[in-house]
This record gives structure tokens, C-alpha cells and sequence, in this order.
């Protein structure tokens, strides 16, 4: 059963046309969004932006985590997420999560709903390239909320809304901050289902360009000299415990 939402991802995808790839600059956040399912006035400022058949999708991030609002600003039927029901509204965020524009066993990444266990998102892993298999939805403790209201975007109409703060410790983006994305929407009312900008989960060539600004590299560099500066004073500290004994 977990593995509905990723094969209704791939039957969609192929099912779908591929516009052109699309380059995002995700604009780093001093003051993280609430994941909430609402859009404040200013919540969002900022964000890079992938344009979507029915909505937008915006970008922020932190060194913590990539913040994802998916404004379904043309879906205004809200079919909320019901556990163990399939006939609901859903998405997928896939990333190319090393950024080399192939898939990668257990390293590429899938955020969905999964619908069963109900608690979302959940996290699947890129697992058969000959099949363009993903794993089922396991537990994350990346948070996402979902709504029904207005936004900047659509300031009169109440509309489906997902917010999501994930984990960039578990998409583990490379050094330059640049990985791939793709955006899966389902709406049973109105009805569509999109796949954007990738022509299937597999077509890694054509996922959005997304470079993380402001996610400063330097961090995990910090991480390591303190490291060895620990070393060396347990080094210390074991030479002079050593001449107090031989003392
Ligand atoms: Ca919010
Ligand atoms: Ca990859
Ligand atoms: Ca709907």
C-alpha cells in the first residue's frame, strides 16, 4: 500500500507533458516559515519560485532545513488526506538529492503522503533504476502541514496549501548546494494530476536546477576543526597523565 503514491507519481509522470527545465535559486531564510498549512503576508518573501500547472512552488532554506510551500492556487476543492483513503489530494517532492542528474540508489529522495501510516511527510529512497523503483514511506522527522485558504497569490480564494520543512540532513545536498526537483500534484476535485518539470521521477535531466543559497558549506568545515582541536587536547591531556605516572 505504501508504495501507491509513488506508483501513481510514475504513472502520472509518464502520463504527462515535460516542459523545459527550470533553474531555482531557493532564497536563504533568517526567520523560518510556520509549517502550518497557512500562508502569511510575508511568510514567504524571498522564495525562489518553480511555476506549476496549478499553482507555484516556493523555495527557502536555512542550514537546517529546505522549506517547501506548495500553493495549489487552482485547486479549490479541498479533498483532505483521510488515513488509509487513496481518493484525496496528495504530492511528492523529489529531489536529485546528490545533483549529477542520474538516480542514485538510496541517495535520491522522495517526500510524500503515503496515506498509510497517515503521518506526513514520509521518506522513500530511489531503490531500481531498471524499474525506476523507490522504496515505501518511512518515518522522517521533516515536518508538513496541510491547509485550505487564501495566500499572497490568491488573496480571494480559498485554496489547497502544503507546507513542508525538510531535513536537508536527510537529502544531504552536495557541497555546491545545487540539487534536482521535481513537484508531483493530485487533486481529485478539481481533477488533475502533474508532474513538474521532469517527464517521469526517473527523467533526472529535466529536474529543476535548485541551488541553496545561503547554505554555507563552511559549517560542517567549522564541525571538523573543532573535532581536531578536541583530538589535540585529548592528546595533551594524555601526554601529561602519562609523565605524572611515569613520575
Ligand atoms: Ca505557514
Ligand atoms: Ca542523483
Ligand atoms: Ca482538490
Amino acid at each position: 500500500m505504501k508504495c501507491y503514491a509513488s506508483l501513481a507519481f510514475v504513472v502520472v509522470a509518464l502520463l504527462s507533458v515535460a516542459p523545459a527545465s527550470a533553474q531555482i535559486p531557493s532564497g536563504p531564510v533568517t526567520t523560518p516559515p510556520t509549517i502550518d498549512g497557512a500562508v502569511g503576508a510575508t511568510e514567504w518573501a524571498g522564495a525562489g519560485t518553480l511555476a506549476l500547472p496549478h499553482g507555484t512552488a516556493y523555495f527557502l532554506n536555512d542550514q537546517t532545513y529546505l522549506y517547501v510551500l506548495l500553493d495549489v492556487t487552482a485547486d479549490t476543492t479541498l479533498d483532505p488526506l483521510v488515513p488509509g483513503v487513496y481518493n484525496d489530494d496528495n504530492f511528492g517532492i523529489a529531489f536529485d538529492a546528490n545533483g549529477n542528474g542520474s538516480g542514485d540508489i538510496d541517495i535520491d529522495v522522495n517526500y510524500g503522503a503515503f496515506d498509510n501510516p497517515p503521518a506526513f511527510p514520509r521518506i522513500s529512497y530511489f531503490a531500481d533504476p531498471a524499474f525506476c523503483g523507490w522504496t515505501g514511506g518511512g518515518a522522517t522527522s521533516s515536518l508538513g502541514a496541510e491547509g485550505f485558504g487564501m495566500s499572497p497569490a490568491a488573496p480571494a480564494t480559498n485554496h489547497v496549501i502544503w507546507e513542508f520543512a525538510l531535513l536537508l540532513s536527510e537529502i544531504s545536498p552536495p557541497s555546491t548546494g545545487r540539487i534536482g526537483t521535481a513537484v508531483w500534484l493530485l487533486s481529485v476535485n478539481p481533477s488533475f494530476n502533474d508532474l513538474t518539470p521532469a517527464a517521469d521521477l526517473c527523467d533526472w535531466a529535466n529536474y529543476a536546477d535548485l541551488q541553496l543559497n545561503g547554505f554555507d558549506t563552511a559549517v560542517p568545515v567549522a564541525g571538523a576543526v573543532g573535532l581536531a582541536i578536541l583530538v589535540a587536547l585529548v592528546a595533551i591531556v594524555g601526554v601529561f597523565v602519562a609523565r605524572s605516572r611515569l613520575g
